[in-house]
């Protein structure tokens, strides 16, 4: 089997992937580009990822192409987590490890990214208090997120967000978070103490380190 080739763009949601890439300890070859001056891939590497969409993560698996992050979550579970350890099979803890990995485009980066778009797009000759009202309307939907995060974890019996062990839920839910708490999208994360500790473990595993040293990933 050749190796699977993942498209992966600095800064971004494609650490995702190679986590999960490593956590089913995969053979895998990293293709990789860098954001230009305007925060985007390059024209031509986005022409190269080879799907209508040419963004981040996109991965090639033989014949088949995956792209969206929370499909190439699932398309390499069913195809490769044999053992169902990063969806588990019991039913209570599956229904949550997919909870979140929808949660985290459907809700978390939908939320926050609304501010980011706000910050882009408001006009620089506006009034400054016009952005201001419209971050503190959009920040309640960030803090009514982060208090169901905080809430599960608070709940959690282990150290993760299903249990004590690595599962999807983790892996689809720590860019998004990390992301919203370094550019303060609508809450900050002194408010969320057990997401911090959480967010911290996620980083200290072995298998998102070896994510981390083998495609170069810095937040910016
Ligand atoms: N919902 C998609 C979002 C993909 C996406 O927007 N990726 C961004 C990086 S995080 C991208 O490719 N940006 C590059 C560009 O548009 O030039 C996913 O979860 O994979």
């Amino acid at each position: 089997m050749p190796p699977i080739t993942l498209c992966f763009l600095q800064s971004s949601r494609s650490i995702r992937t190679a986590w999960l890439l490593e956590e089913l300890s995969l053979d895998y070859d990293v293709k990789f580009s860098d954001r230009m001056a305007d925060g985007r891939a390059s024209q031509e590497d986005r022409d190269a990822v080879g799907t209508a969409m040419g963004k981040f993560p996109t991965i090639k698996d033989g014949d088949d192409v995956v792209m969206e992050s929370g499909a190439i979550t699932q398309y390499l579970c069913e195809k490769y987590d044999k053992l169902h350890r990063l969806i588990p099979s019991d039913p209570a803890a599956r229904i949550k490890a997919l909870e979140w990995l929808h949660a985290a485009e459907a809700t978390f980066a939908l939320h926050s990214l609304a501010i980011v778009y706000a910050r882009w797009y408001y006009p620089k000759e506006a009034p400054a208090e016009g952005l201001a009202q419209m971050e503190a309307s959009m920040s309640k939907n960030v803090e009514n997120d982060f208090g169901w995060l905080e809430g599960e974890l608070e709940k959690s019996s282990g150290g993760f967000l299903v249990g004590k062990e690595v599962t999807v839920a983790d892996v689809m839910m720590q860019f998004g978070v990390r992301f919203i708490f370094e550019k303060e999208l609508g809450t900050k994360r002194d408010r969320w103490p057990r997401t911090e500790e959480w967010l911290k473990r996620c980083e200290e595993c072995e298998a998102y380190k070896r994510a981390v040293k083998k495609t170069g990933h810095v937040f910016s």
